[in-house]
């Protein structure tokens, strides 16, 4: 047969035991994901290899914000895929200028660095902190000090492990980068007691993701900017989670009506097709960066700007940001009145919520796994509840029965 000739990959059909059992024998054991093997998705449903279909409320941690394999962005990637995906940051390429141009306007910023994963847009945003804190604020060689918040989540590697209060994530995997110090989130007087001449940044969440969704004191996001403000301090908002349109906004940062000077985002900035992240920055900060000082091979490739650039019109065009405040307030509703006494709280912001329960959490997600809806735990006994922002009221009902025979 002529090789060239595409050939779909010939799986034959196997049961959800088969692939269970590949991934014991070859996979890195470093998930203990639940035993669902999904096979297709479309909008907020998936279906695994025996056909079942469930309603996605993880949304792949905020990752697939616009659904399942949505149609627009989709033929997006395939027509950009066959024309130009990966070029290196050697050469130009017509898809980057658009991506920064309207991601600028989207997000009243002026200067984007264009990364990967998240983690490598946080990592960036500190290594732009650290360069702008000793060739602008003048802080003496090697001496700069980066505020972080208990209980944060900014991704896996090792100087962002290395400042994580999650044993977990840090066990066994010493030594850390210093130069931060981790202050209580929501405590404006704690990190205000922590800033000292030598601090260029202060990086937090707007919500915290992985903590449970935590959400700050009213007020708390307002205080931080103040502080950074007076005492020439970047603050870094990581709305990789929280943003383009979670929380019922396009930023997070919205609900208190401030403005970052670094503000990251990733995850649904393709719309689950694509890894991109980004640095945006409100001010001249990015000015630091000079030819050669930070790259990514993958970083602004022609396929992932044009992915995100269709990923963010459809965020917009379709309505999916009102519709995340609208629905998330049914959902938040419809939760609290369930009246469950195994409930402890139930906290959200637009479709970025959690039921947190007295008890372990993971056998309520069998129950409703079983029942069709997908959720994950966190922390043992918190349940996060994040569908994409196409979600219908109907929709929501129908996991609000399902939610409250599982916590009956
Ligand atoms: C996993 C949860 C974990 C993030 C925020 C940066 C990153 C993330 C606020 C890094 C990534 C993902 C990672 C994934 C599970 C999920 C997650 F918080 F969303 F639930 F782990 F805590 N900032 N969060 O939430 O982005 O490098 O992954 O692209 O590690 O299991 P990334």
């Amino acid at each position: 047969m002529d090789q060239t000739t595409a050939r779909p990959l010939q799986d034959r059909p196997r049961s959800t035991q088969d692939y269970l059992g590949l991934e014991a024998r070859y996979g890195a054991d470093n998930y203990k994901p639940m035993d669902v093997v999904l096979t297709r998705g479309e909008g907020v449903w998936v279906w695994d290899v025996d056909g079942r279909r469930y309603l996605d409320a993880l949304s792949a941690y905020s990752a697939v914000n616009q659904g399942h394999c949505h149609p627009r962005i989709l033929a997006a990637m395939v027509e950009q895929a066959g024309r130009l995906t990966l070029t290196s940051r050697a050469f130009r390429n017509d898809q980057l200028g658009l991506f920064y141009e309207e991601i600028c306007a989207l997000t009243r910023t002026s200067a984007v660095l264009p990364m990967n994963s998240g983690a490598e847009a946080v990592e960036s945003a500190l290594k732009v902190a650290r360069k702008w804190g000793y060739q602008v604020k003048g802080v003496p060689e090697n001496q700069a000090e980066i505020i972080v918040c208990g209980d944060n989540f900014h991704g896996r590697t090792l100087a962002i492990v290395g400042f994580s209060t999650d044993p977990v994530s840090r066990a066994d995997f010493g030594p850390f980068t210093p130069g931060f110090l981790v202050v209580p989130y929501g405590d404006a007087a704690a990190l205000q007691a922590a800033i000292t001449p030598n601090t260029v940044a202060i990086l937090l969440e707007p919500i915290q993701g992985e903590a449970g969704v935590i959400i700050p004191p009213d007020g708390y996001l307002r205080a931080v900017r103040r502080l950074a403000t007076e005492h020439r301090v970047i603050m870094v908002l990581d709305e990789i989670q929280t943003g383009l349109g979670r929380t019922g906004r396009l930023l997070a940062e919205e609900h208190e009506g401030v403005e970052a000077d670094l503000t990251l985002v990733g995850k649904a900035l393709s719309g689950g097709f694509y890894p991109i992240s980004a640095v945006l920055s409100n001010a001249e900060i990015m000015g630091v960066l000079k030819p050669g000082e930070h790259g990514s091979t993958f970083g602004g490739n022609p396929l992932a700007c044009a992915v995100a650039r269709m990923a963010l019109r459809v965020l917009t065009e379709e309505g999916m940001i009102e519709n995340a405040a609208i629905q998330g307030a049914r959902l938040l509703a419809g939760l609290r009145a369930i009246g469950s006494p195994r409930v402890r709280d139930i906290r959200g912001r637009g479709l970025m919520l959690a039921v947190e329960l007295h008890e372990h959490a993971a056998p309520v997600c069998e129950a409703l796994r079983k029942s069709g809806v997908l959720c994950k735990e966190t922390h043992e006994n918190t349940i996060r509840i994040a569908p994409p922002l196409v979600i219908t009221g109907e929709q929501v009902d129908w996991a609000l029965e399902r939610f409250a025979a599982a916590l009956k």
